[in-house]
């Protein structure tokens, strides 16, 4: 059986773009794969975080990852700071990684811009952190959305370049990227990608926002002086719109055109709140129930640290050996 690892950083609340880009094409992989999925709390300290909050989403993101779909007796689910190796990992991995190389991540640039403050080492060489937590798990397919394709190219490099020194060694993985939702832009800023890290709260859905809020947020989201619903060429707001509804429904972009020919963005709008919030709300209801069951997440979150450190500590050893560490 191949194996499938991702995960998400609990850096701020999830939304729709996190769901669809990334955790319901997991759900997909669970019956067919060896699926081992993280909540990555060690990525998510390069930016600054209230640490009570980052405690308090932790939980949030494994209860999102379970109450999507994602069942803890046929996935690993775990948090990252539980299992060592992947620090350790990261460490060697590191002085196999060229310092031009991180230089030329597009998500370390962006994130540098809009953190003048704290560009901290450590947000630098967040790629080299994310090839540990692949390449530990010597995983086939990493199902992520359109923004970390560099980054898993990157770690394709990385493990070629450590077989090419020290003997095969690691898997090299590919990037599982299926081909809608796997970039859902800003309701406010439609040529940004939908971040959950997004200062301005009208640019994203939260999965846990309530109906209201959901409808408004699309009510107001930014389209174009156009007025039929239609995916074109320079249309970002509606195009995003469309994929969203798209995704919601299972409708096809021919079928939502003929579906509101005639009607106005303003119907529209109304539509796509209408069934991201019922599409949404078992999750919700899901993830409240889940909250309120500490003990139960702890328990996951043991079991999966577990079952990840007896697979990493492996993998980790061998490498150590292969560096010329005694072991
Ligand atoms: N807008 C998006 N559309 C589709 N997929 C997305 N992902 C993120 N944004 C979108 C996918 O969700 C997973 C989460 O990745 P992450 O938390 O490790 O970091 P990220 O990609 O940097 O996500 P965010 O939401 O933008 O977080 P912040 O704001 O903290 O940087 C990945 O599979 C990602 O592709």
């Amino acid at each position: 059986m191949k194996t499938i690892f991702s995960g998400i950083q609990p850096s701020g609340d999830l939304n729709i773009g996190n769901y669809l880009g990334a955790i319901i094409n997991w759900n997909k992989l669970q019956e067919e794969f060896n699926c081992i999925y993280c909540v990555v709390d060690m990525h998510a300290i390069t930016v600054k975080q209230v640490p009570m909050d980052l405690r308090n989403r932790t939980y949030k993101t494994l209860a999102t990852y379970i109450a999507c779909g994602l069942d803890p007796d046929k996935n690993v689910l775990f948090v990252q700071s539980h299992v060592p190796a992947h620090a350790e990992l990261a460490w060697i991995l590191g002085c196999s990684t060229m310092f031009g190389e991180l230089s030329r991540m597009t998500q370390f640039k962006d994130k540098s811009a809009k953190n003048e403050q704290n560009i901290n080492a450590g947000l630098f060489t967040y790629p080299v952190l994310m090839a540990a937590d692949i390449l530990l798990y010597q995983a086939d397919l990493v199902p992520v959305g359109q923004d970390q394709k560099q980054h898993i190219e990157l770690t394709r490099d990385v493990a070629e370049r450590f077989n090419a020194v020290y003997g095969e060694t690691f898997i090299v993985p590919e990037g599982y990227i299926p081909k809608i939702g796997t970039k859902i832009m800003s309701l406010v800023e439609p040529e940004k990608k939908m971040s959950k890290s997004d200062e301005n709260p009208n640019s994203y859905i939260a999965l846990l926002d309530s109906r209201d809020v959901i409808i408004k947020r699309f009510k107001r989201a930014v389209t174009d002086s156009d007025t039929s619903v239609r995916f074109a060429d320079g249309k970002d707001g509606i195009n995003n719109l469309m994929t969203i509804y798209s995704c919601f429904t299972g409708k096809s972009f021919d079928d939502i055109e003929k579906g509101f020919d005639g009607r106005g963005y303003g119907d529209f709008k109304s539509a796509v709140g209408e069934v991201v919030a019922d599409g949404l709300a078992p999750v919700q209801k899901k993830i409240g129930e889940l909250m309120g069951d500490k003990a139960y997440l702890e328990g996951i979150m043991k079991k999966g640290a577990e079952s990840a450190s007896r697979i990493a500590s492996k993998t980790l050893a061998k490498i150590q050996k292969r560096v010329g560490f005694v072991v």
